[in-house]
């Protein structure tokens, strides 16, 4: 098979906008195999009467049943995830990004159902979970042809050296960026369109978000999330000691040193109980629309 990592055009790309598009990465087949791999997680969660371990479901019903909106940690939960997460070519590419020494640290499956896919809010990955520096990549895989109508993921290009503010009024974590971005001085965010199989490489800080689906296509996307080895997580309670449960090395050794680069991480001061983005993000909005602030005055 042939090997189709990035080339030198291709990675100054990814260096100067904070994203790259490769269309058509995987082919068919093997969507298929992963298609048929989500249909069984799916039914078997739902038959189980306790889903809640397996995947996280939409608020809104579809003909009075719920759908789900996430699949959690599917590399740990299946071998068509970990062969996808951990194929060849996929490293290649991101090994051209963050170097020959890198684990995987998370994994999900974000649904985007027809008509009532969730929205997600603008924000950067790495506000998140701070880090000693970010040579960190995120490979989001296009399961469905998508596009701005079913709610293809949109950047906001070159924004990836600094933080935008993630932080209600008194300090707390929100999930999402509580700065204005519409006013023009940050560029205009671009909608990331491509057929079923494309990969979109994403620097863990670039600022991005996809909108509701309100058309009748899913939009599924497989989100695996690498590291450089050297890149070690900052403590900022008892989420960080279970998110590294998860690491696992792909290339190359483990590092014994720590770098220290990118921008001064922000370090998230999280609320209790937050059970995934959507869920943070939905609680940060209705907190701001019973009158709390999102910004500072
Ligand atoms: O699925 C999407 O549109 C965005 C994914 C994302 O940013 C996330 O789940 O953190």
């Amino acid at each position: 098979m042939k090997t189709k990592s990035l080339t030198e055009e291709q990675m100054q790309g990814y260096r100067r906008e904070g994203y790259l598009v490769v269309p058509s990465f995987f082919d068919p087949e093997r969507l298929q195999q992963v298609d048929q791999t989500i249909r069984e997680i799916t039914r078997t969660a739902m038959a189980s009467g306790d889903y809640s371990k397996v995947l996280e479901v939409e608020p809104k019903l579809v003909n009075g049943e719920h759908v789900p909106r996430r699949i959690y940690n599917p590399f740990e939960q299946h071998e068509v995830f970990r062969s996808m997460g951990a194929d060849p070519r996929l490293l290649d590419c991101v090994e051209s990004l963050i170097g020959s020494d890198f684990a995987i640290q998370h994994s999900k499956l974000n649904m985007k159902p027809a008509k009532v896919g969730s929205v997600v809010d603008w924000h950067q990955d790495l506000a998140y979970f701070p880090q000693t520096n970010d040579s960190l990549v995120t490979t989001l895989i296009y399961l469905d042809d998508a596009t701005e109508q079913n709610g293809c993921l949109q950047v906001i290009p070159r924004h990836h050296h600094h933080y935008f503010n993630h932080t209600t009024p008194d300090g707390t974590f929100a999930g999402m960026i509580t700065e204005k971005l519409d006013d023009g001085r940050f560029g205009k965010p671009v909608a990331l369109e491509a057929p079923a199989g494309s990969v979109i490489f994403m620097h863990c800080i670039t600022p991005h978000s996809s909108l509701p689906n309100l058309s009748d296509k899913a939009r599924r996307t497989l989100i695996f999330e690498y590291r450089a080895s050297d890149s070690f997580p900052i403590y900022f309670g008892p989420r960080t000691v279970d998110d590294e449960a998860l690491v696992k090395q792909l290339r190359g050794k483990p590092s014994p040193v720590a770098r220290f680069g990118g921008p001064p991480p922000c370090i998230p001061r999280m609320p209790k109980d937050v059970k995934s983005l959507y869920h943070l993000q939905e609680t940060t909005k209705a907190g701001a629309a019973k009158g709390g602030k999102l910004v500072a005055a």
